[in-house]
């Protein structure tokens, strides 16, 4: 599963998300506005920033919008 940590208006989320949408891939976008999904990007990641992706199939996780989409166009792609 390619789970997403995202914010409503960001434009690094958006360039992920338009990347994903080109190569048909389907993340759980979890958005930052709720507090709880907030700290939990903070505890898993280690700070407060977004994009985030978690790839759970591949014990990968990353923040950087252009190290994301990278990685999803060499693994998903
Ligand atoms: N270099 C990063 C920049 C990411 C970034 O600046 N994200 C902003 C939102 S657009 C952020 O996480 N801000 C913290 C916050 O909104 O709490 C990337 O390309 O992913």
């Amino acid at each position: 599963m390619l789970t997403l940590y995202v914010k409503t208006g960001c434009p690094f989320c958006n360039k992920v998300l338009d990347a994903g949408g080109e190569l048909g891939i389907a993340f759980d976008e979890k958005d930052i506005a709720d507090d709880a999904v907030a700290a939990e990007l903070v505890s898993r990641g280690g700070k407060r920033q977004v994009p985030y992706l978690v790839d759970t199939d591949r014990g990968v996780a990353m923040y950087e919008s252009d190290d994301i989409v990278a990685y999803v166009r060499e693994h998903y792609a």
